[in-house]
């Protein structure tokens, strides 16, 4: 997969390359990242990539013409790369759109800054404009990394097996069970006993009461389109009696 991030800002993404998942997936050759400085596409001796917004009003928008340019520099054919617009109005990221998103070859993503991005790119070059979620940032930055790091770990290969069957847990659409390590009492606090009984079975069923229970109490709006099974759902009713 190669991310091709457009940005006045591409020493942004220096350090999270340079470890975790994402460097990785570059060592293993699976990913690769190329920051592109928009600013390198401007002809002005300011190197100006933003201007007034017609009809007036507060701050500044991205001019289109560093974009373009910088999206034509790369050569794309729109049968190998998808162009993602970073932006509070895009759609609202999540696994099942990271899933859909790591089968592409190539992404482009353009972090748009200031009050936001001229339409015209949006209408005419743009194939999905992205959100991380419901509030203000002031680029999107951090949000592309988001997007990166999410779509990068299900690229076949760049996690190791270990981690790569723990992306199920959050797949099959509910919250994880709690966890616990050494020591069996810490200040007082004890490790639910179950944990330490050997019997697997049982932990099997405490873990998903429990993972069930966090999601019921947490994230009730994940049971909707959560896989359950009947086991489950008595296990749920269950729990919405003891509900305090
Ligand atoms: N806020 N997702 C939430 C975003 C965002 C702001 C952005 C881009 C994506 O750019 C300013």
């Amino acid at each position: 997969m190669i991310f091709d991030i457009l940005t006045i800002f591409p020493d942004f993404f220096r350090s999270p390359l340079e470890g975790g998942i994402l460097r990785r997936g570059i060592e293993a050759g699976l990913i690769s990242v190329n920051p592109v400085n928009l600013r390198d596409f401007t002809s002005d001796r300011h190197r100006t990539v933003d201007d007034r917004p017609f009809g007036g009003g507060e701050g500044m928008v991205m001019k289109p013409e560093p974009i373009l340019k910088a999206l034509d520099s790369l050569q794309i054919s729109p049968l190998d790369a998808k162009v993602i617009l970073m932006s509070p109005r895009g759609r609202v990221f999540n696994q099942s759109i990271a899933a859909e998103l790591s089968v592409e070859r190539r992404l482009v993503i353009i972090c748009g800054r200031y009050e936001g991005v001229d339409q015209r790119i949006s209408d005419h070059c743009v194939d999905m404009e992205l959100s991380i979620g419901d509030y203000v940032l002031s680029g999107g930055e951090a949000a592309a990394l988001v997007v990166m790091e999410a779509v990068g770990r299900l690229i076949p290969g760049v996690l190791g097996c270990e981690d790569s069957a723990r992306n199920d847990s959050f797949s099959n659409g509910i919250l994880e069970y709690p966890q616990y390590t050494r020591p069996r009492r810490f200040r007082g606090w004890e490790v639910p006993p179950v944990l330490l009984s050997g019997d697997h079975a049982a932990i099997a069923r405490w873990r998903r009461r429990e993972a069930l229970k966090a999601t019921l109490r947490r994230r009730p709006d994940l049971l909707g389109k959560a896989k359950l099974d009947p086991e489950d759902l008595r296990l749920l009713d269950g729990l919405k009696e003891e509900r305090p």
